[in-house]
């Protein structure tokens, strides 16, 4: 059972194909040795999967023996597993294969395998993929669908197969156990014959690994695609309906997972529409599924103008409906109160529904951090909010602890991240996308895991034994000349980001027109709703900058526990980075490193340009330490990022200069661009960036 520790790095060079197009993710081929796993008889797919993972990817002591054994374990909950010298053990198959990933992720990145138990934080752990049954991806920056076809072809080919084969095994390698494989934004079609054939398909390719498939639904798909007057809940036409459709999938798919519903919001039909509640919506279809044991994941990311500050409707919205769920409804909550953005406090529903099952939501696409350009390890910022105390059952009720049944006797646990994945041959268009879908599957499985941590797993298995020069380099020259500094980088990343673009709280002040990519705060085009424009939160005026949620503006803050309310609401004792999020203030407001707001604010921006400056020279050092295919790669993505942090540094500190009217310190790189012209550029939209 002992692993091969360091050798591991080099032995494997002369193995690796020379040909790295990130396609093998951080499951790239070994040098293996024989090892023999003894296995209880089964005909079970998902433990000849754990064997057949074994045998390929054994690196321990050639001619070991490794049982997998099933037994009731009372330590061990969900799928967890326990490691002994013998082995390892699990209640379920699922458990098996994820105490053999394991084992084989230790054997690679040079780590003893430590004997003990592995309960995973959440239940149910999943990707939630925007995919929309014509191919396109909404918010996907990787090319289209690895599901659906433009062409509506419902003919499951072997490349599909494959694909989704390596896509399965992938999640599996990082404990991820569930897929809603079509956009929230959903299509009534999905729920047609035609498509449920292919969903099945699906399905039936996820199953070996473990990885259960899910749908989202329209809540009106009685009416568009069952012909009824009416989706209204609480009709029995309607919960007929809804129930022959559950009885119809599960006899396709007897291990279907549920449904996730994005509803009343963003123009979506939902209960509302009909006088009822998200309670009498969700529970209607919580009750079609609870015959074969599925789920309902209910979306609490709604808007409606219930109040002037968008930041606390979903709250007012769920709050009062608090105990009034199915035990098999899980409320699902983004981060942030508002929307993915770089920087938000965490969404105040967290802790506060106490009767209610609540799933936190992530997103990996980087749909306000930089799409498919820009480097940003998300794991810091999903670290931070799972880290966050939200005080409501007292200090230490973090959002990791309210939302995975250590505080609240939840019934279901879980935790979603809206994939990042597409027909790419590297899955996600930059490399480190990758981390992050990775950093989301092991943060789910342990909420307590460090980003540190992560970076350097996925550094190690990504990139060990990548370059030709490795076969002569030590362990000791690849540990400081790349992973030292490469896991810095990826540590630093989200905080450039942060910095030039939206610091100090400032928010959703992104371009519309380019999809969210690059600056945009002036953006406001007239009879818009004021709520999807940056002056709405930013607030710039002659007196100062920010969105005042103290006691004195909208009282946002009123939805935090104290202390954390009174601290948030004195600009004295809010944290610097989200002091602009909670308050209005003056442009000479003193900051507690001395300097006014307004010259903070030009460091801050000044900051991110240097920040990605540093990445592409530790990127440029680590040449030697790399295939030549993905160091070219991510050096033309760290060139794009370096021009766009200079972009956003410009243009948001000439719009501002318009109300502040105070110099851009000398301390700060000149703007190079005018304010005039980034405005105009922002309504071309941009030619796509090369592909390297
Ligand atoms: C799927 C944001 C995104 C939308 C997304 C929505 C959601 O508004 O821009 O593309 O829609 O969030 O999470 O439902």
């Amino acid at each position: 059972m002992k692993k091969s520790f360091l050798s591991f790095l080099f032995a494997v060079a002369a193995f690796q194909l020379r040909a790295e197009d990130g396609h093998q993710l951080w499951l790239r081929p070994h040098a293996t040795v024989p090892v023999t796993v003894v296995a209880p008889a089964s005909r079970s797919v998902l433990l000849a999967t754990a064997k057949q993972e074994l045998q390929q990817g054994w690196q321990g002591n050639a001619g070991a023996t490794v049982t997998l054994t099933l037994k009731k374990d009372k330590a061990i909950r969900y799928d967890g597993y326990r490691i002994s010298p013998s082995g390892v053990q699990a209640v379920t198959e699922r458990g098996l294969l994820y105490g053999v990933f394991e084992l084989i992720r230790c054997q690679q990145t040079g780590q003893a395998a430590q004997a003990g138990v592995s309960n995973p934080s959440y239940e149910y752990r999943l990707l939630n993929h925007w995919d929309n049954p014509d191919g396109s991806v909404e918010r996907g920056y990787a090319g289209q669908s690895i599901f659906w076809r433009k062409d509506s072809s419902f003919v499951t080919t072997s490349r599909d197969k494959t694909l989704w084969q390596e896509y399965a095994r992938a999640n599996a390698s990082v404990g991820i156990n569930g897929a809603v494989v079509n956009n929230v934004n959903a299509s009534p079609r999905i729920l047609s014959a035609e498509y449920l054939a292919r969903v099945k398909a699906i399905a039936d390719v996820l199953r070996p690994y473990g990885v259960k498939t899910f749908l989202a639904v329209k809540f009106s798909s009685p009416v568009l695609l069952g012909g009824l007057k009416t989706a209204d809940p609480l009709d029995p036409a309607v919960v007929k309906w809804w129930q022959a459709k559950a009885k119809e999938i599960y006899q396709q798919i007897p291990d279907f997972g549920g449904f996730l519903v994005k509803a009343s919001s963003e123009g979506q039909p939902g209960p509302q529409d009909y006088g009822r509640t998200h309670a009498d919506g969700a529970n209607m279809l919580a009750d079609a599924v609870r015959p074969y044991g599925g789920l309902v994941m209910w979306r609490a990311f709604v808007y409606s103008p219930s109040d002037k500050d968008r930041a606390k409707q979903a709250y007012n919205e769920f709050v009062p409906l608090d105990g009034k769920f199915r035990d098999n409804v899980i409320i699902q909550v983004k981060n942030g109160p508002v929307d993915f953005q770089p920087r938000e406090p965490f969404s105040p529903l967290f802790g506060a529904m106490k009767k209610t099952s609540v799933m936190p939501e992530f997103q990996i696409t980087q749909e306000y951090l930089g799409h498919s350009i820009d480097l940003a390890f998300l794991s810091t910022m999903w670290e931070e909010c799972l880290g966050s105390d939200t005080y409501q059952a007292g200090p230490g009720s973090t959002v990791a602890r309210v939302t995975d049944g250590s505080v609240y006797p939840q019934k279901h646990t879980a935790m979603a991240g809206v994939a990042n994945t597409g027909l790419d041959r590297n899955w996600t268009g930059q490399d480190f996308g990758q981390a992050n879908w990775y950093a989301f599957g092991r943060l789910a499985w342990n909420n307590q895991l460090k980003s540190a941590q992560i970076a350097d797993e996925w550094l190690k298995q990504t990139f060990a034994g990548a370059a030709d020069q490795q076969a002569t380099a030590s362990a000791a020259d690849w540990n400081a000349n790349f992973l030292a500094p490469v896991t810095q980088m990826m540590l630093d990343s989200r905080e450039a980001v942060v910095n030039y673009s939206m610091p100090l709280g400032l928010h959703h002040i992104m371009s519309a027109t380019h999809d969210h990519y690059g600056p945009g705060p002036w953006w406001a085009p007239p009879k818009m709703r004021a709520d999807w424009t940056p002056p709405y939160y930013h607030q710039a005026d002659a007196q100062g900058v920010g969105f005042n949620r103290t006691t004195t503006g909208s009282n946002a803050v009123s939805q935090y526990h104290e202390p954390l309310a009174s601290q948030l609401n004195d600009p004295a004792t809010c944290p610097d980075e989200y002091l602009l999020w909670f308050h209005h203030l003056p442009w000479d407001f003193k900051m507690k490193s001395g300097n006014t707001l307004w010259n903070e604010l030009c460091a801050h921006y000044d900051k991110g340009v240097h920040q990605v400056r540093q990445f592409q020279q530790t990127w440029d050092q680590t040449r030697p330490y790399v295939d030549a295919e993905r160091f070219a790669a991510v050096q033309n993505k760290l060139r794009a990022q370096s021009g766009a942090a200079v972009l956003w540094k410009d243009a948001c500190l000439l719009y501002f200069q318009q109300f502040s009217k105070l110099p851009i310190p000398a301390s700060v790189e000149p703007p190079m661009h005018t304010l005039d012209g980034v405005i105009a550029n922002d309504m071309v939209r941009p030619r796509p960036l090369p592909r390297p």
